[in-house]
């Protein structure tokens, strides 16, 4: 594996807490623990990934085999899933029914095939009942995979920071409370809005300088509808996968679980620009009544003295390619029973049962049908899928989170290729897939 430490990606200048690189060539050590330090500002105790929030950028290439030494220092079992990343669901790969105890330790390897696509990935627990307090907790990371999108001179002359979006709620005396059964009911949300941990933070931008926003949904529930005072997003890939050709967009909605990777040139006048969280009603019930919630300003950026030289945002990008009719059409209807049961197709999660078999080399379409008073993002791990529109038109844009509103559809294409193997598919507000929407996959 090679893990380069040649960019530092921090955001912020006043972030406390800057993401530090994984310096390992061979072997990262990765120790979910507990810890102490400045939350949005706040001393808090928080649980993080050798003791950082976010934890450790790790960078790969197809190819390589990624290799953590986990170590669990956490008071409950815990464990790691690589969102996005197509690589084996078995043995110590990403797998989630592996369960590390309290002070033990595993060695995860997952080998990356020499045609994985390069994106925005990121790691985090799951552990069925227990993944939206950890995360909330604090533990996630970004895992970038680098390739022909970094290759495109426009890209790779960019300016790059991640921003790992995550909510929290700190107590006066420092602690993140545990949410209530009516908070996982509607899935938990903090009020304080985090980029990398820092409240509010400060990008610095050039005049006609190219920044390159990794923009990770890290929360546990919340959405975001991202957007930076009047510079439009130049999208260059959604989740994992990039895109042929540029797409410019205002905002974004990123449900929990989702990333994009968007261009951003510093062509306004210069000052001071907010990044903002707009409005959206994910349908969650607030005090009783459905609720939208204000526009919260996330950060800025910040327009320095220097100019730099125009850098063009590039129209194309990469070969487009989209997943062939499908050998099967399978249907999955969200529903939302009362005194907290989360179903697909009318049953809880059970880990001792195969929901799905699916023939590992075909295509299937999966309609997601949501009943449910709430949107639910759907995630399927291993393998990325394609949007297809209710005319058939197929979006060659590649993810793994989709958004299925409430009282609607969305029809995806999947392709189970290269790895056999038993995982999940699952809602991405954490706490319904603990609740149990969720379902086992088996691939052979
Ligand atoms: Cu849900």
């Amino acid at each position: 594996m090679s893990i380069s430490r040649r960019r530092f990606l921090a955001g912020c200048a006043t972030s406390t807490l800057a993401l530090r690189q994984a310096q390992a060539d061979e072997e990262i050590l990765l120790d979910a623990r507990p810890a102490f330090g400045a939350i949005a500002g706040i001393q808090t105790q928080y649980w993080g990934y050798n003791g950082a929030m976010p934890g450790p950028v790790i960078e790969a290439r197809a190819g390589d085999t990624i290799r953590i030494r986990f170590r669990n220092s956490l008071p409950e079992t815990t464990n790691l899933h690589f969102h996005g990343l197509h690589v084996s669901p078995t043995g110590h790969g990403d797998n989630p029914f592996l369960e590390v105890p309290t002070g033990e330790e595993l060695l995860y390897e997952a080998p990356l095939p020499s045609t994985h696509p390069p994106g925005t990935f990121w790691y985090h627990p799951h552990v069925h009942g227990s993944t939206a307090r950890q995360v909330f907790r604090g533990l996630s990371g970004p895992l970038l995979v680098r390739g022909e999108l970094d290759e495109i001179p426009e890209v790779a002359q960019a300016t790059e920071h991640i921003l790992m979006l995550k909510d929290f709620t700190i107590a006066r005396n420092g602690v993140i409370p545990e949410a209530s059964f009516g908070q996982r009911m509607q899935g938990r949300e903090g009020s304080l809005l985090t980029i990398n941990g820092a409240l509010r933070p400060q990008f610095s931008i050039a005049r006609n300088g190219l920044l390159r926003l990794r923009v990770v949904n890290a929360s546990s529930s919340r959405y975001y509808r991202f957007e930076v005072e009047d510079h439009p997003l130049a999208i260059i890939a959604t989740d994992g996968g990039p895109l042929p050709s540029t797409r410019w967009a205002e905002d974004y909605l990123l449900a929990p679980g989702q990333r994009i990777d968007a261009l951003l040139a510093g062509d306004r006048p210069p000052g001071a620009y907010r990044i903002l969280n707009l409005p959206y009603n994910r349908g969650a019930m607030m005090m009783g009544a459905t609720a939208t919630p204000p526009t919260e300003v996330l950060g800025h950026l910040i327009y320095s003295d220097t100019t730099a030289q125009a850098i063009p945002v590039p129209d194309r990008l990469v070969s487009a390619t989209t997943l062939p009719a499908p050998n099967f059409q399978r249907n999955f209807v969200l529903t939302e029973g009362m005194m907290g049961s989360f179903l697909i197709n009318g049953r809880s999660f059970d880990m001792n049962r195969i929901d799905t078999h699916v023939q590992l080399g075909t295509v299937e379409d999966w309609v997601i049908e949501n009943r449910g008073g709430m949107d639910h993002p759907f995630h399927v791990h291993v393998n990325p899928f394609q949007l297809v529109d209710s005319a058939g038109i197929i979006d060659p844009a590649w993810r793994d989170v989709i958004n299925v509103p409430r009282q609607s559809s969305r029809r995806i294409r999947i392709a189970f290729n290269d790895y056999p193997g038993m995982t999940v598919y699952h809602c991405h507000i954490l706490d319904h897939e603990d609740m149990g929407m969720m379902g086992i996959l088996e691939m052979s």
